[in-house]
């Protein structure tokens, strides 16, 4: 098996948007495993409510963030064997799972019955873990019951219901118990880390107690890695998490996904620590599941500008990237994952289809050929420092990563010439941002770089009798 790398020099994860549990452990095996992809976050395993549709559609896509129980049989991924078998499977592969972990809230109105078949109403969730050992009443929510109303009040942010999700009170060690033990069994199982779900509404010292009180990954060695869920502002900051692990970076994901849309992408070879965040505290991307639905700068919707994004911010030594793929919604924001129909005796209703990167209705931007081979790129250059080397109008930037790496971005509609300097040694590489081989020679290098696209060279893509492709160089 692959080693697990765990520094933010040259970690790099995928966020797969609602596949199923199968197709992810696919993935793994695959493609993520051998290019060199550490990680992968995965949709909420736990019980959720179920939501018919009746627009005619399919079940939307966020009653994953309604939780009704901790079990993880059945959500519309799978069984909790098949994403056992996921977490192993990747885990052999050298690719760590993160669980979106929602411990924030539990579902919000009404009653029904979940996806692994639990009744549950809005403050009585009966069974937690489906053995009769543990329950969630009227007590062990709030201290208030009320909506968010005034987002400039921490206090509230905290403690009321986030779009009326019963909030759960974990200042009640009873309460942080019941999520530690979800989140252990998780962690039992191999999952190597967790993308925490509106971490920011649950109060700091919560969040200190429950993830720094968790088992050790067995396989990695160590706790899990964590990154916190925020959308920092002047009430509840970024940095205000960054003592617990490592924070998502929404002043990055603006700014970048911004300067890759307008096509100002030059001065981003030196960024500011976004939002407060260092590198080390940061998790970066260039949109997730939320933004490309509500906040869309920049999207698989943009076609090439977007691959080109999302291969810079692997690039860029900044932060740990996330690519996300997912599926195409159209002009739907609720509409769920393609799916099969619905599959008689499971309560979760339909059921995901395995993911196929070929039809369409999925969108795997991770496996582009601008992006697929700049994990490799980004392992290659490791903590070397970014040393600037082009700029050409507001649109194209090129950087050396150290001796190790040499990338050149163009954010134009025209073919970038470019002959430059650079410390990667001499020799021929293969382009890890797309097709054909690049020559080093004398410390100078001359690529020519698509409109839109990127060169990209690391060391360990030297190709010496293997050179693929045609060479976009046009020196020697
Ligand atoms: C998140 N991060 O903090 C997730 O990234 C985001 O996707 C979640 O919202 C949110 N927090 C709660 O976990 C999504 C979705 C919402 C949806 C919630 C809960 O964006 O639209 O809210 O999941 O399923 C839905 C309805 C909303 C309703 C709410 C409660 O859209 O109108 O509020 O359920 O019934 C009355
Ligand atoms: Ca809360």
């Amino acid at each position: 098996a692959a080693a697990a790398r765990t520094t933010p020099d040259d970690e790099a994860l995928v966020q797969l948007f609602q596949w199923n549990w199968d197709s992810v452990a696919a993935e793994c095996e695959d493609f993520l495993g051998p290019n060199g992809f550490s990680g992968v976050q995965v949709s909420p395993p736990q019980e959720h409510v179920v939501i018919p549709f009746a627009e005619g559609g399919n079940h939307p896509w966020w009653q994953d963030y309604q939780p009704v129980s901790y079990r993880l049989d059945n959500t519309r991924r799978g069984t909790a064997e098949e994403f056992a078998a996921m977490v192993r499977t990747c885990r052999d592969n050298g690719v760590r799972v993160y669980v979106d972990a929602v411990v924030n809230h539990m579902t919000g109105d009404g009653d029904g019955v979940g996806s692994a078949g639990t009744s549950w109403a809005k403050y009585d969730h009966p069974d937690l873990f489906g053995d009769g050992t543990a329950s969630y009443g009227y007590d062990d929510f709030g201290p208030c019951y009320e909506e968010i109303a005034n987002w400039n009040d921490k206090e509230e942010v905290q403690n009321c219901q986030l779009v009326g999700l019963a909030d759960l009170d974990t200042a009640d060690p009873r309460v942080r118990d019941h999520i530690k033990r979800y989140l252990n069994g998780l962690v039992d199982l191999g999952v190597g880390g967790f993308r925490v779900d509106a971490a920011k509404h649950v109060p700091e010292a919560h969040i200190a107690d429950i993830f720094g009180n968790l088992n050790t990954v067995p396989g990695f060695g160590g706790t899990p890695r964590v990154f916190y869920e925020v959308y920092g502002d002047a009430t509840v900051p970024y940095t205000a998490y960054a003592p617990y692990g490592e924070v998502t970076n929404f002043d990055y994901q603006r700014d970048v996904a911004g300067k890759f849309k307008d096509g100002n992408i030059a001065g981003l070879a030196h960024m500011p620590d976004y939002g407060g965040l260092t590198s080390e505290q940061a998790t970066v991307f260039i949109d997730n599941h939320d933004t490309q639905r509500y906040h869309p700068t920049l999207t698989y919707k943009d076609g090439d500008r977007y691959h080109l994004a999302a291969a810079f911010m692997l690039a860029h030594p900044y932060g740990t990237p996330v690519v996300t793929s997912g599926y195409d919604f159209g002009d739907n924001v609720t509409e769920g994952p393609p799916s099969t129909g619905y599959a008689e005796g499971n309560p979760a209703g339909w059921i995901t289809e395995d993911t196929d990167c070929s039809t369409g209705a999925w969108v795997c931007s991770h496996r582009h050929p601008t992006v697929a081979g700049m994990a490799a790129f980004r392992a290659s250059a490791g903590d070397t420092a970014l040393v600037q080397r082009a700029t050409d109008g507001n649109g194209r930037l090129a950087f050396d990563r150290g001796a190790r790496g040499f990338a050149a971005f163009n954010a134009t509609g025209d073919t970038w010439r470019l002959t430059s300097d650079t410390s990667l040694p001499d020799g021929t590489y293969d382009n890890a941002a797309g097709g054909g081989t690049a020559t080093v020679s004398g410390g100078r290098v001359t690529v020519e770089v698509p409109a839109n696209g990127a060169v990209a060279l690391h060391v360990d893509g030297e190709c010496e009798d293997d050179c693929g492709g045609p060479d976009p160089g046009t020196g020697d």
